[in-house]
């Protein structure tokens, strides 16, 4: 009897940690943002609300992420080859935004763009 509700709840707990990120990413629009020498891509013209940028460095060297637009700034920490991390934000819709990367010249380069949240 014990273990049978220890196994329930297990599953209760379990639900419960699934749905929670499933209500997170049904909110925001998640982007991918690729780095890689000399070039950030977005793989979506992001729209306005909430925003989840996954920046991934997929360079040779240290990138990081700076996001600009609406009088608000982001950024990522510097990101190691391979390394990942996200930037979750609120964007306003017909405004435009500019990106870039801020480590040494990168930005001069090529690591810069902009949209407007759609
Ligand atoms: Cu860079």
């Amino acid at each position: 009897m014990r273990k049978t509700v220890g196994i329930l709840l297990a599953s209760a707990i379990a639900l419960v940690a699934l749905a929670i990120p499933a209500l997170g990413s049904s909110a925001a629009q998640t982007l991918r943002v690729t780095e890689v020498d000399g070039r950030i891509s977005l793989s979506a013209r992001p729209r306005g609300g909430m925003v989840k940028f996954v920046v991934r460095n997929s360079g040779d060297e240290g990138h990081d992420f700076w996001l600009r637009g609406g009088g608000r700034r982001w950024k990522t920490r510097v990101l190691g080859v391979g390394s990942s991390a996200t930037l979750t934000v609120r964007l306003k819709k017909g405004v435009r935004y500019s990106y870039w990367c801020g480590v040494s010249d990168h930005a001069q380069e090529g690591m810069r763009g902009s949209f407007v949240a759609r």
